[in-house]
C-alpha cells in the first residue's frame, strides 16, 4: 500500500540562536535564560520523564480531565472541524481527540521539523481517514498557516498548561493570533494549571528523584556542550519557587561559589547565590484566566477541572 502523505508548509523558522542569546541573557541584569533552550534531544527526553512523575500533576489530570470532557465537547464543538495542535506531538491527549470528534482534517504546529514529520507520519497511518498536514512554524512569532481551510470551522488545540510558560502579555497576544486564525466562532481548547496550594507546587517543580532539577541543569550542559566555555554545571543549582505576588513558579540556576566563567570569550562574574532566571510557570484562577482570554477576545464556553481543582481544560469561543 502506497505511504500516506503529510502536506508540509514550511516557513522556515530558523534555528535558535543559542549563543546570541545566551551570551545576551548573561549580560543582562536580572540574567536571564529563555525556556525554549530546554527543549534539546536530552531536556526533551528530562521533560517526558517529568510527565511521569508522582509529584507532577499536571499530565495525568489533564489526560484525565480530557477523557471525561470528551462527550460534552463532543456536542459543542461538532465534527468535521480543523483541529488545529500547537506545539504537535504524538500524544495520547490529541489522539483522545482524534478518536472522538473525528475531525475533518489535522494540523501539527511546531517550531521543530524533524519531531513534526515524525509526528505528523504517525498520526497519518494510524488514522487514515485524516487529512494531516503539517506546518513548520514558530507559532510564538505568529501563526500564519496558509493551507487552514477558510471555510472550515476550527479549534485550535492547545494542552500541557504551556501557555503558563508566557508571561500574561504574551499569552494574550498568543491568544490573540490563534483569534485571528479560528475566525469568529472558532474555537481554542486549552490546558491551564490552577492556583493550589503552594506545597503541591513546591513539589511539583522540586521532585524527589530530582528529575526537574536535571532538566533545568541540562541548560548548562546544552551550553556546555554546544558553545565555547569553561562552564561547569556542577557548581550550580536548581532553585524553584512559588511567587505569589506574580502567580507563577520561578525556576533559576544558582551558582555554588564565586567565579568567573568564560563563554565564548566573554567573561561573566558570579557571586556565591547570584542566579539565572530560566523559566517561569504561571497558575491562574478560572476566574483569571476568563480575564486574559477575553483580552484576546476570547470567551470561556465551558472549564472542566478534575476534583480538587489541580488543573482545568476549557473551551473557550473567539467573539470579537
Ligand atoms: C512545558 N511547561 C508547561 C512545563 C511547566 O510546568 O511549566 C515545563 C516544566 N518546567 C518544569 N517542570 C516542567
Amino acid at each position: 500500500m502506497p505511504k500516506k502523505r503529510v502536506a508540509l508548509y514550511d516557513a522556515h523558522p530558523g534555528s535558535t540562536d543559542l549563543r546570541r542569546e545566551v551570551l545576551a541573557g548573561l549580560a543582562a541584569s536580572p540574567r536571564v535564560i529563555a525556556p525554549k533552550f530546554f527543549y534539546d534531544e536530552p531536556g526533551s527526553a528530562l521533560f517526558n520523564r517529568i510527565c511521569e512523575l508522582p509529584e507532577y500533576y499536571q499530565t495525568r489530570t489533564e489526560m484525565d480531565i480530557l477523557q471525561r470532557a470528551l462527550p460534552e465537547l463532543a456536542g459543542l464543538v461538532g465534527a468535521e472541524s480543523l483541529l488545529i495542535e500547537l506545539g504537535s506531538g504524538a500524544s495520547r491527549k490529541v489522539r483522545l481527540l482524534l478518536e472522538r470528534l473525528r475531525p475533518g482534517g489535522y494540523v501539527g504546529v511546531d517550531i521543530s521539523k524533524e519531531f513534526l514529520l515524525a509526528s505528523t507520519a504517525e498520526l497519518a497511518r494510524d488514522y487514515p481517514w485524516l487529512e494531516v498536514h503539517a506546518a513548520c512554524v514558530d507559532f510564538s512569532a505568529g501563526l500564519d498557516i496558509p493551507h487552514c481551510d477558510l471555510s472550515m470551522h476550527k479549534m485550535v488545540f492547545y494542552p500541557g498548561s504551556s501557555i503558563g510558560n508566557f508571561c500574561p502579555d504574551e499569552a494574550v497576544h498568543l491568544m490573540g493570533d490563534v483569534g485571528r486564525l479560528v475566525g469568529a466562532g472558532g474555537h481554542l481548547l486549552i490546558g491551564v494549571d490552577l492556583k493550589k496550594p503552594v506545597g503541591i507546587l513546591h513539589a511539583a517543580y522540586n521532585d524527589a528523584q530530582g528529575v526537574t532539577a536535571d532538566f533545568n541543569l541540562n541548560l548548562l550542559h546544552r551550553i556546555r556542550r554546544e558553545l565555547d566555555t569553561d562552564l561547569d554545571p556542577e557548581t550550580f543549582e536548581h532553585y524553584a519557587f512559588y511567587n505569589p505576588t506574580a502567580g507563577r513558579i520561578e525556576m533559576h540556576l544558582l551558582s555554588r561559589i564565586a567565579q568567573v566563567i568564560w563563554v565564548e570569550g566573554e567573561a561573566f562574574r558570579f557571586g556565591a547565590g547570584d542566579g539565572i532566571h530560566t523559566e517561569n510557570s504561571y497558575k491562574y484562577s478560572v476566574d483569571e484566566f476568563a480575564a486574559l482570554a477575553a483580552h484576546a477576545g476570547f470567551r470561556q464556553q465551558a472549564v472542566w477541572q478534575d476534583a480538587d481543582a489541580l488543573f482545568s481544560v476549557q473551551l473557550l469561543q473567539y467573539r470579537p
